[in-house]
């Protein structure tokens, strides 16, 4: 069959499905794009002849549709997502956060930037970098180390093999991440004769290892042996639908349960078992249980500096087993190395385990720490903090205006901490914070992403006025696609997250904070959104009961109201020699928590 390189991937990926546990969905779903001269005559092109088979949704900013994409993954547990289609230059290398956004967080995101000409006749082309060591460099040369694959399609002919390739690493649980294929503007438009069998439908098999009987032995001796165990569950948990499966260890067992931000809902907060989030955003209940920890089980958690409290949160001699479908995150901290799928783990161990459980005593001591940091949650949801509301509050509002299957999408700032912490999760799907890049910006653009995904939830963005200010035009593409949105603006007027680390390193919450006075609800108000001005927390659950198709409730909080105290740290280093006594001041308090921070060694 005789189609340009853009015609046939675009052929080429309306064929493949990814199958796990017997159900099929498409793995490329649609396709985001901005158009340039990179890419308007080849893959734009090629939408335009296969508008039936292939979406296209025009973005707003190039950063913004990776962020979507990844939105969209996550809510299909890395089922299925979108490629984004840039122009070459500016339009490429904004894609770039994008991508290592989606790497680190390990979710499957198709990027296919523009590139310059292969054949050179015409270079330098505009926006070309012109290595003058190197004609073979160009800007996409910066996607390589975020990207889990990485190709550039030179000639036509090495498109089939890198297709199969970038598909395999997109739908393997263990190394899923951005996928980039660099596509030469003028390759793109080059026709050539395919074999049909590159457009037969295609099904990628989401593989669910079992764990090696040796080690599973081992694993369940040490669970048995343990005084005080603690599973911590991560974003692996729910991405391979292991939720059920954890909450029948957890019964069974009686061994406590506390979720990192990826894996937050992992549990619903009101299980007896539930400890909710750990680590330095974490709750009492989880902390003094980690703290006391002899045998902790982390269950597809790739132990991040949050979830370890930077590596103070256990003891030294805390021994763990990591069942992990990643070799990479099962053999940290000296880990026994439970290499399987989550479910298949988690359901091998329950049977391993069978006629055993931990002390009563412990479990007791679990739930009745739970019940106490619950009594603190409602206290922070009802503070009645005059005259502008506290973050806790705003939090209160929409947690009860939400219902249990709705999303709640965030992930920079102040909040992302407090919703860990204080918010009642009642669904696995139901709790969507982007940490592993915490990127400024992702909020509405992952947001939509999530709506496009799950069109039968609401989702509630909550955003900070300085997210806002950096992303907020995916509201545009939000309201073109006729999707409900409902963004919750929390105006404080700066970066009073870093504002409150600049204070406890000592430096006096400089250069966070705004000595303008913009008005964000009239922004949102100009790019289309129906806005509310709320004033009051009734004011704000009032908005949000009201919302329809984008809807931004702005409600301005004080910034000098923290949450509920994590009793955790988190390694932010000190200068060690200053002329400011509230530097001093915070070196000592530094190489105090310092001396608490552990190698976790033991085996
Ligand atoms: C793209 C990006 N730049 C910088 C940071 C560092 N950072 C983390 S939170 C934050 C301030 C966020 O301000 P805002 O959205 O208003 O939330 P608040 O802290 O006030 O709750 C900054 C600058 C980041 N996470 N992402
Ligand atoms: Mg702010």
């Amino acid at each position: 069959m005789r189609l340009t390189v853009a015609q046939a991937l675009i052929r080429f990926l309306v064929n493949q499905y990814t199958e796990r546990d017997g159900a099929q969905e498409r793995l490329i779903a649609g396709t985001f794009g901005i158009f340039g001269h990179g890419n308007v005559a080849g893959v734009g092109q090629a939408l335009l002849e296969q508008p039936d088979e292939m979406p296209y949704v025009l973005a707003r900013n190039e950063q913004a549709m990776v962020h979507a994409a990844v939105g969209y993954a996550r809510q299909r547990n890395r089922l299925s997502t979108w490629a984004c289609t840039a122009s070459i230059g500016p339009g490429a290398t904004n894609m770039v956060t994008g991508a290592a956004l989606a790497t680190i967080s390990r979710l499957p995101v198709l990027l296919l930037p523009g590139d310059i000409f292969a054949t050179r006749v015409a270079n330098p082309v505009l926006q070309e970098l012109e290595d003058p060591g190197s004609l073979d460099v160009s800007v996409n040369d910066t996607f390589r180390p975020v990207s889990r694959f990485w190709d550039r399609i030179n000639r036509a002919e090495q498109l089939p093999a890198s297709l199969l390739a970038a598909m395999r690493v997109l739908t393997d649980p263990v190394e899923t991440g951005a996928v980039t294929l660099s596509l030469p503007q003028d390759v793109q438009a080059e026709a050539y004769d395919w074999p049909e069998e590159l457009f037969a439908r295609r099904v990628w098999r989401v593989r669910r290892p079992p764990a090696e009987p040796a080690a599973l032995a081992e694993a369940a001796e040490l669970l048995r042996q343990a005084g005080r165990p603690l599973i911590v569950a991560g974003g692996g948990a729910i991405y391979a639908e292991a939720t059920d499966a954890l909450r029948e260890l957890a019964e069974a067992t009686g061994i406590p349960v506390a979720e990192t931000q990826a894996g937050k809902g992992s549990l619903p907060y009101d299980h007896p078992q539930s400890l909710g989030a750990i680590g330095a955003t974490g709750t009492t209940a989880a902390n003094a249980l980690a703290r006391d920890a002899d045998l902790v089980l982390g269950v597809g958690t790739r132990w991040s500096d949050f979830t370890t409290a930077s590596r103070s949160a256990f003891h030294d001699d805390t021994r763990f087993v990591n069942l992990n479908v990643a070799p990479v995150d099962a053999f940290k901290h000296a880990g026994l190395p439970l290499v399987a799928d989550a479910r298949e783990g988690l359901q091998a161990l329950r049977a391993a385990l069978e006629g055993w459980s931990a002390d009563p005593a412990h479990s007791e001591r679990a739930t009745s720490l739970a019940a106490e940091w619950d009594a603190t949650v409602e206290r922070a949801y009802t503070l009645g903090h005059t005259p502008r509301p506290a973050q806790s509050e705003v939090i209160g509002v929409v947690n009860r205006v939400s219902g249990p299957r709705d999303v709640v999408v965030c992930a920079a700032g102040s909040m992302p901490g407090d919703l860990h912490k204080l918010w009642r999760t009642r669904d696995p799907k139901g709790y969507h914070v982007e940490y592993g890049y915490s990127c400024m910006g992702y909020e509405i653009a992952g947001g939509l992403g999530v709506k496009l995904a799950a069109p039968d939830r609401e989702v509630y963005v909550m955003i900070g006025d300085g997210s806002f200010l950096m992303m907020a035009q995916e509201i545009v593409t939000a309201i073109q696609e006729d999707v409900k949105l409902t963004i919750v603006l929390v105006q404080n007027r700066g970066f009073q997250s870093i504002g409150a680390l600049s204070e406890s390193v000592g430096s006096q919450r400089f250069g966070t904070a705004y000595r303008t006075h913009e008005d964000l609800a009239m922004v949102a108000e100009g790019l289309g959104a129906n806005v509310v001005r709320a004033t009051t927390v009734e004011e704000l659950e009032a908005g949000l009961r009201g919302a329809s198709g984008v809807t931004v409730v702005e409600i301005h909080t004080d910034p000098l109201v923290p949450a509920p105290d994590s009793e955790a740290w988190w390694d932010v280093p000190v200068a060690e020699v200053a002329g400011l006594d509230s530097t001093r001041a915070a070196r000592a308090t530094y190489e105090q928590n310092k001396a608490g921070q552990q190698q976790y060694l033991s085996q």
